[in-house]
């Protein structure tokens, strides 16, 4: 190991160590205590400190730093206190698998008093706040071992199963005395899983070949890893239809069937190759539904993550995704039998194309509403809009518009839609300020929910602070519209009464509320000009290097025929 020594305070120490490390940002909101790391934040020139007015949107912008760029992302928040307040975000980013490190400082609560500021009392150490919510947690006591932390810490975070780590580092070590230590200089280490072995991945490829109705379920290991193309390719050599994330495959590929269970329930497959799928579940039965009708079921992915959660799995192979497939398609190159997928592929077409068809006439039934834009126009003038521009990348955090219904009208997908892995509220703002820093060019669209803005406005001024040139599309149905839905389906009384309480979110303007934080916004109220608001909106961005809002009105999310209740009001009530 490589180490350049150093002297200089511990908090020049830690600048030091996440340049050396490959940091360029440091996601955070500041304290008092820390003055001397924000001081040493701020004078070293080969990295900035990204700032948001609330914890949840420093982890959020820090979460998607690493949706654009696979590379670990250090956020800082202020003691106990800051870090309890980033858990609703961290949630998300444990749950999307997404390497963050969380540094924060921490009083000793243990020696003297144990009431100290922000800090949980001595019951419970500085790691405790993060455990649930990380892939580890651990304390640092000697300034002299901030390089071997920071280091670890960013090495741990990126190992498969990539995911959050928090450093909790004694505050002792906030002093401006001078410590002699070493810096370690290795900013790109690749940590990969292996190859499977050739009779593995030979063993998996003839149960797809043999299979009468196949599936391959693709998870964000299969983005994550890089083995996006090559699955597309196994996918097409052996005519077999692909499920799951839209980021691994775009939902524009021609087999992509969208989400798992749109494909069983179409086809009802025999075999299912998992590959990189870290399967969520509802607690509850019906969770393995997707599982119970197949013969056989495959599972590969570097880590226990990748088949702990999917039942009857006759075989899982713990190998890195992209090695595993690249396997997969020596094995498949080997079978020489001409033609001997033909009729399997028109199928797996075919039934990709059905499920296609049966969702955009869901989504295309709503008529035209005078002075609202239906979802599904929207998505398409926004798809079209990034593909006229090259391609771009969407964070979405929203329910209206269904990306996985979207039409556009040419060949080529090169538009990449993504979400955080948790459906924890509040991350698209911060999100996308985190991917359009880490995709430089590219242009990227926050599409976030008029609820899911709330959550989280205030990182608007993050994105017009920093000049962040993206641009945020809010599908406003002046609703949660996804909870009002939830509220019909549970058959009560408030279907019955059509009045819906507590999931409208009337008189709220996001266009003032985004001017109030230095983004300029838009109204955007007709459907014939929606794909030349959005086209305007990203040039604009791109040209003057800023952010832009449009607040486009979608009709309310409310379930048909329903209303918003007059919600209880104090100043009605006499005193
Ligand atoms: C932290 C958290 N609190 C509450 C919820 C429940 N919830 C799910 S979606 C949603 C609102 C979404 O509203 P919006 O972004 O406008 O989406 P849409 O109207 O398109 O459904 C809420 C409150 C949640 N997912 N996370
Ligand atoms: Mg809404």
């Amino acid at each position: 190991m490589k180490l350049r020594q150093i002297s200089a305070n511990p908090s020049q120490v830690i600048v030091e160590q996440l340049v050396a490390s490959g940091v360029r940002y440091v996601f955070n909101n500041p304290g008092s205590r820390e003055a001397l790391f924000f001081d040493a934040l701020a004078s070293h020139q080969d990295i900035d400190g990204i700032m948001a007015l609330h914890e949840g949107s420093v982890a959020a912008m820090a979460g998607g730093y690493t949706q654009g760029k696979l590379e670990p992302a250090v956020m800082s928040v202020h003691l106990g206190a800051g870090l309890a307040q980033s858990l609703g975000q961290l949630i998300n980013i444990g749950a999307g698998g997404l390497p963050v490190v969380v540094i924060t400082f921490a009083g000793d609560t243990g020696s003297f008093g144990d009431k100290v500021g922000l800090d949980l009392d001595h019951n419970f150490g500085p790691t405790s706040i993060s455990a649930p919510f990380t892939k580890a947690t651990w304390a640092v006591m000697e300034p002299e071992g901030l390089p071997q932390a920071i280091d670890r810490a960013i090495r741990v975070a990126k190992a498969p199963p990539m995911g959050p780590v928090h450093l909790a580092v004694y505050d002792r070590v906030l002093g401006d005395d001078q410590i002699t230590t070493g810096i370690i200089d290795n900013p790109s280490i690749a940590d990969r899983a292996g190859y499977p072995s050739e009779s593995d991945a030979e063993l998996i490829v003839r149960a797809l070949a043999q299979a009468a109705r196949p599936l391959l379920y693709v998870g964000d290991g299969v983005w994550k890893s890089g083995a996006g193309a090559a699955t597309m390719s196994l996918a097409e050599r052996l005519g077999a239809p692909i499920a799951g994330d839209t980021r691994a495959v775009p939902i524009r590929h021609s087999l992509h069937c969208g989400p798992v269970e749109d494909a069983v329930a179409a086809f009802e497959p025999d075999t299912i190759v998992c590959i990189g799928v870290r399967q969520n579940a509802r607690g509850k039965t019906a969770d393995f539904a997707a599982f119970t009708g197949a013969k056989h079921i495959f599972a590969v992915g570097p880590d226990i993550a990748n088949l702990k959660n999917i039942p009857g799995v006759e075989m899982t192979v713990l190998a890195d995704e992209a090695r595993a497939v690249e396997r997969m398609l020596d094995a498949a190159a080997e079978r020489l039998v001409e033609g001997e997928f033909d009729e399997r592929r028109s199928w797996a077409m075919e039934q990709a194309a059905a499920i296609r068809i049966n969702r955009r006439e869901v989504v295309e039934r709503a008529g035209p509403q005078q002075g609202l834009i239906r979802p599904w126009i929207l998505s398409d003038a926004l798809d079209n809009a990034l593909e006229n521009v090259g391609g771009g990348m969407v964070m979405i955090e929203q329910f209206t518009v269904s990306t996985d219904a979207i039409k556009g009208n040419r060949e080529s997908a090169r538009n990449v839609y993504m979400r955080v892995g948790g459906p924890s509220e509040g991350y698209g703002i911060g999100g996308a300020i985190g991917l359009k820093l880490a995709v430089g060019d590219t242009p990227v669209v926050g599409l976030v929910g008029d609820g899911s803005l709330y959550y989280a406005d205030s990182a608007l001024w993050s994105a017009a602070h920093h000049r962040v040139p993206l641009l945020y599309v809010v599908p406003n149905n002046r609703a949660y519209g996804i909870v009002a839905g939830a509220f019909e389906r549970a058959d009560g009384t408030m279907k019955e009464t059509g009045g819906y309480a507590g999931v409208a979110l009337e008189n709220i303007d996001p266009v003032k509320i985004s001017e109030g934080f230095g983004v300029e916004a838009r109204d955007v109220d007709n459907e014939a000009a929606v794909e030349t608001a959005i086209s305007e909106g990203l040039d604009l961005v791109e040209r003057e290097r800023r952010p832009m809002l449009l607040n486009v009105h979608v009709p309310q999310g409310l379930p048909q025929g329903g209303h918003a209740t007059q919600p209880y009001r104090h100043g009605d009530t006499s005193p």
